[in-house]
C-alpha cells in the first residue's frame, strides 16, 4: 500500500490521517469531509463497488422503507437539487445508482480500495496510531480509524444441519447474486418473514412454480403505496429542502412523520379506527406515529395490532393462513415492515405458508428440508434470515486497543460505547452509527451524515489542540450505556426477540442496542462538542 502524505503538518508518520472501513454512505461522506478538512483518507471496502447495504442487498423487491426525497445526502445543495428520484420509495438499483453518482461527482474512487476486506486493526500505543490489516496481506497505518461498517451488513445464516448437502441453489437476501436469479418454473423455499422476505416473496411468487414460506415469527406489515414520485411534491420538496431537513431533526425517527401527541387509549374506538385507517391509506412507517404511546403502553399498542389483524383477515382468503400471519407481539417491537402486496400473495395457488414456530427446521437435505416430520422438495432455497445487526461487522474485525485488548472481548456481554461513536480503551477509533446511537431507529441517511460531521469535527478539534489521541472515558461510556438501557426499559422494545436486541442470533447477548430519542441525542452530541468533547480524554 503506498504512503500518502498528511496534508496537515507536512511529513506524516502514517500512510493516511484517516483509515475508513466501508464505502457505504457513511464511508463515502467521511472521505469527502476528511478531504474538505485537509486530511488524507483512504477507504477499504470488501465489495467491488460503493453503496454498502445497497451494494449487497439486491434481492427482488429490495427497496428503502424511508421515502426517497428524505433518503439522500443533504451536505451538498447542488446534489440535492440535481438528483431526481423516480418513485416514492426508491428501489435498490436506483439507490445504488445514486451512490455511484455521488462517488463520481465527488471523485471519491481514487481513495477507495475495493475488493479488500479489513481483517484486523491494532492501536499502536507508542505512535498513537492504528495499523489496519487487510486480507491481501497489506497494512495501512493511520492516525484515526473509522468503522463505517453498517448496521445491517453481516449476514446471518443459521447453522442448519445438512446445509452443505443441498443439491439445489441457495441464496441469502443480503448477498444476492449481481446477475439476478430467475426462479421461473422452480420449486422455491424461503426461510424467514422479516422485511427482506416480505419485500421479496410477492416477486419470487410471480416467477416460481411453487413458493413455500417457512415462518418462525410473523411480522406486522403496512402497505407502502409506492408509485411514481409526484412531480409537484418533488418541486415543493426541492424548494423547501432546508426546512424539511430541519423538521427531521426534531422528530423521533429523523423523518417527517410527526407523532400524534395523543394516547391511543384517550381516543374513542371510532377515532382510533379513523386515524389508523388514514395512516394505512397514506402508507409507510408513519403508521407508528398514529398515537404517542404505541411503543410504551401495551394496551395502546394492542389497538394498533387489532387494526392490522383486521386488515390481514380482510386481505387473506384462508382464515387459517390469516391467523398464522397475524403476530401476537407488539406492533413496531420488531421493525414494522413496509410491503407491496405481501399478504395478498398468500391467496395465490402457488404459495404456501409453513409454521416453524413449534417445530423448527430440522435439517436441510439434498432434496430440500424437513420440519415437523414433513419433507419439502426444492430446486432453490432463499435464506431471508437477516443479519448479525449493529455489532456483527465490527466484531468480525479483530480490533485491538490499549494493552492489546480485543474489542470483541470487551463487548462479550454486549456492546459498550459512548454516544454510539467511540469506546473506552480504543483511542482514535470511531464508529458511524454504532451501538448506543439512534441509527436504525432513524432515517439512516440523516444519522450517518450527523455522525460523519461530528466525528470529523472531533478529529479536527483534537488535531487543532495538538492532541494525538482522543478517547472516550470509561465513566462517560458507563453512564451512556446506562442511559441507553434505561430508555429502552421504559418502552415495549425489550418484549420481543428482535435484532435490535441481538435476539435473532443464537448466543448473542440480549442487549437493546439503539438509542431511543433522536432530538435528545442531537442535543446531547452538540453539547458534548460545545464543551470541548466532554467525556473524551484528549492527550
Ligand atoms: P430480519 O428482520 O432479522 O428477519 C429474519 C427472518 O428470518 C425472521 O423472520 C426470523 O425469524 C427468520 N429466521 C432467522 N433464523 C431462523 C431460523 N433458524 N429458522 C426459521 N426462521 C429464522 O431480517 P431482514 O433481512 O428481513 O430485515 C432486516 C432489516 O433490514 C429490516 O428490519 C429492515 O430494517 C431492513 P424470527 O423473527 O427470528 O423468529
Amino acid at each position: 500500500m503506498s504512503k500518502s502524505s498528511s496534508t496537515t503538518n507536512g511529513a506524516s508518520p502514517h500512510d493516511v490521517d484517516v483509515a475508513i472501513v466501508g464505502a457505504g454512505f457513511g464511508g463515502m461522506y467521511l472521505l469527502h469531509r476528511a478531504r474538505e478538512l485537509g486530511l488524507s483518507a483512504r477507504i477499504i471496502e470488501a465489495g467491488s463497488g460503493v453503496g454498502g447495504t445497497w451494494y449487497w442487498n439486491r434481492y427482488p423487491g429490495a427497496r428503502c422503507d424511508v421515502e426517497s426525497m428524505e433518503y439522500s445526502y443533504q451536505f451538498s445543495h447542488e446534489l440535492e437539487q440535481e438528483w431526481h428520484w423516480t418513485e416514492r420509495y426508491a428501489a435498490q438499483p436506483e439507490i445504488l445508482t445514486y451512490a455511484n453518482h455521488v462517488a463520481d461527482r465527488f471523485d471519491l474512487r481514487r481513495d477507495i480500495q475495493f475488493d479488500t476486506r479489513v481483517t484486523a486493526a491494532r492501536f499502536n500505543e507508542d505512535a498513537g496510531s492504528w495499523s489496519v490489516f487487510t486480507d491481501d496481506g497489506a497494512t495501512l497505518t493511520a492516525a484515526h480509524c473509522v468503522l463505517a461498517t453498517g448496521c445491517l451488513s453481516s449476514t446471518n445464516t443459521p447453522d442448519f444441519k445438512g446445509l452443505e448437502s443441498f443439491a439445489g441453489a441457495t441464496y441469502h437476501t443480503g448477498q444476492w447474486p449481481h446477475e439476478g436469479v430467475d426462479f421461473t418454473g422452480l420449486k422455491v423455499g424461503i426461510i424467514g418473514t422479516g422485511s427482506s422476505a416480505i419485500q421479496s416473496i410477492p416477486l419470487i411468487a410471480e416467477q416460481a412454480a411453487h413458493l413455500t414460506v417457512f415462518q418462525r415469527t410473523p411480522n406486522f406489515a403496512v402497505p407502502a403505496h409506492n408509485g411514481p414520485l409526484d412531480p409537484e411534491y418533488e418541486r415543493y420538496f426541492k424548494a423547501n429542502y432546508a426546512k424539511m431537513r430541519a423538521i427531521e431533526k426534531t422528530t423521533r425517527n429523523g423523518t417527517l412523520y410527526i407523532v400524534n401527541e395523543q394516547s391511543a387509549l384517550d381516543a374513542t374506538a371510532e377515532e382510533r379506527e379513523s386515524i389508523y385507517q388514514e395512516k394505512w391509506e397514506v402508507g409507510g412507517l408513519g403508521f407508528m406515529a398514529s398515537f404517542n404511546d404505541l411503543l410504551v403502553d401495551k394496551q395502546a399498542n394492542e389497538t394498533a395490532g387489532e387494526f392490522i389483524a383486521g386488515k390481514i383477515r380482510n386481505i387473506v382468503d384462508d382464515p387459517t393462513v390469516a391467523k398464522l400471519l397475524t403476530p401476537k407481539s407488539v406492533v413496531g417491537c420488531k421493525r414494522l415492515c413496509v410491503d407491496t402486496d405481501y399478504y395478498k400473495t398468500y391467496n395465490r395457488p402457488n404459495v404456501s405458508l409453513v409454521d416453524v414456530s413449534e417445530t423448527a427446521i430440522e435439517e436441510i437435505t439434498p432434496g430440500g428440508l424437513t420440519t415437523g416430520g414433513r419433507e419439502f422438495e426444492f430446486d432453490a432455497i432463499v435464506f431471508a434470515t437477516g443479519f448479525d445487526a449493529m455489532t456483527g461487522s465490527i466484531n468480525k474485525i479483530k480490533i485491538r486497543g490499549r494493552n492489546d485488548a480485543l474489542l470483541s472481548d470487551k463487548w462479550a456481554a454486549g456492546p459498550r460505547a459512548y454516544l454510539g461513536i467511540a469506546t473506552a480503551g480504543f483511542p482514535n477509533l470511531f464508529m458511524v452509527t454504532g451501538p448506543g446511537s439512534p441509527s436504525v431507529l432513524t432515517n439512516m441517511m440523516t444519522s450517518i451524515e450527523h455522525h460523519v460531521e461530528w466525528i470529523s469535527d472531533c478529529i479536527a478539534y483534537a488535531r487543532a489542540q495538538g492532541a494525538t489521541t482522543v478517547e472516550a472515558t470509561s465513566e462517560a461510556e458507563e453512564s451512556w450505556v446506562g442511559r441507553v438501557n434505561e430508555l429502552a426499559g421504559r418502552t415495549l422494545y425489550p418484549t420481543c426477540n428482535s435484532w435490535y436486541l441481538g435476539a435473532n442470533v443464537p448466543g448473542k447477548p440480549r442487549v437493546f442496542m439503539p438509542y431511543l430519542g433522536n432530538p435528545d441525542y442531537l442535543a446531547k452530541t452538540a453539547d458534548v462538542a460545545a464543551k470541548g468533547y466532554e467525556g473524551f480524554a484528549l492527550t
